[in-house]
């Protein structure tokens, strides 16, 4: 059960991290955008706290605010790193019409496929399709690089809605991330999906975790994407959390099931924003992801040098 907080400040009570001479400080941000530092060593820790002391999270840190100032009113001039270490990240797919659409155009090449295909079975299935997105080391947060990978040719962000759960499955916020995505690997065989989507920083989330005790409504969040090139905009995007063809509850059962996960994993709900067809990411293309009552997360993607053996 939700508990909604109607105090002043709290209705959209979001949390950061940033570095502050050397170390990681976590941090509260108000409905005014009121940043306070608070004294957790993690989000996970503000998390025990207020289980242990049998009050919401956001009421632990209205309490802790109550009597400090704020440091700034701007938390995008602070130094942000990821809102928590996420241990893992996993993903949905095909959990959008949207995404739906964009594999079965990459499995046949723009063909119209002639029989139901794999995708069209899982947007259907009551099984979703999930997968281990990203590991702490992989994922950066926001204003890193994320990488492009040398042996693709058609790159993608993939703008997503983040739950960010605890080792029982509970959602306990929401954030932003970027799934990385390589369109011609998977589209040449689903069974690539892993090298399709994971490589050295090819996933990010941040900025802030908005607590879930302070959404209404986890079905109305607005997601925008725009990517540009050189200060110019080449691609804007947007779509709504409405679209789901799932649950988020669904989502983390079939996670959970059988499954050991961690405080503060984190589980991407699929993207429902797809760039054209012919448009894949450049070196030094800036990518920024909103989502409406989170923030936005702003990453570069940087081609890198294949490290691989066979490139040695
Ligand atoms: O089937 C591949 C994964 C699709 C995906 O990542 C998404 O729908 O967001
Ligand atoms: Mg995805």
């Amino acid at each position: 059960m939700n508990l909604y907080y109607i105090l002043d400040g709290g209705q959209s009570m979001r949390i950061i991290r940033f570095k502050k001479e050397g170390s990681t400080i976590l941090a509260a941000v108000t409905d005014k955008n009121q940043v306070y530092e608070l004294p957790f060593s993690d989000f996970i820790a503000l998390v025990k706290t207020s289980e242990e002391k049998g009050k919401s999270t956001v009421a632990i840190v209205e309490e802790v605010i109550s009597d400090s100032l704020p440091i700034t009113s701007d938390f995008y001039e602070l130094e942000l790193v990821t809102p928590i270490d996420a241990p893992e990240v996993w993903a949905a797919g095909v959990t959008y019409e949207k995404s739906k659409e964009a594999r079965n155009y990459e499995a046949t090449h723009g063909k119209e496929p002639v029989a139901e295909t794999f995708y069209d079975k899982v947007y259907d299935a009551k099984r979703p399709e999930l997968f281990l997105k990203s590991t702490s080391a992989r994922t950066v947060g926001p204003k890193e690089d994320v990488y492009l990978r040398s042996d693709s040719n058609w790159q993608i962000p993939e703008p997503e809605l983040g739950l960010v759960i605890d080792r029982n499955g509970n959602i306990l916020g929401y954030t932003v991330g970027n799934d990385m995505s390589s369109r011609d690997i998977e589209g040449e065989n689903p069974l690539y999906l892993p090298q399709a989507k994971v490589w050295k920083r090819s996933c990010s989330i941040g900025p802030a975790i908005r607590l879930v005790e302070t959404v209404e409504n986890p079905y109305q969040f607005e997601i925008t994407c725009r990517i540009y090139r050189h200060d110019e905009k080449v691609f804007e995007g947007s779509a709504s959390t409405s679209q789901l063809k799932r649950t988020y509850e669904e989502l983390v059962s079939y996670l959970t099931r059988d499954n050991e996960i961690f405080d503060g994993t984190v589980l991407l709900t699929g993207t429902c924003i797809v760039p054209p067809n012919e448009f894949t990411l450049n070196n030094d293309d800036h990518i920024e992801i909103e989502i409406s009552g989170i923030g936005v997360l702003e990453n570069t993607a940087k081609e890198q040098v294949s490290n691989s053996i066979s490139n040695r």
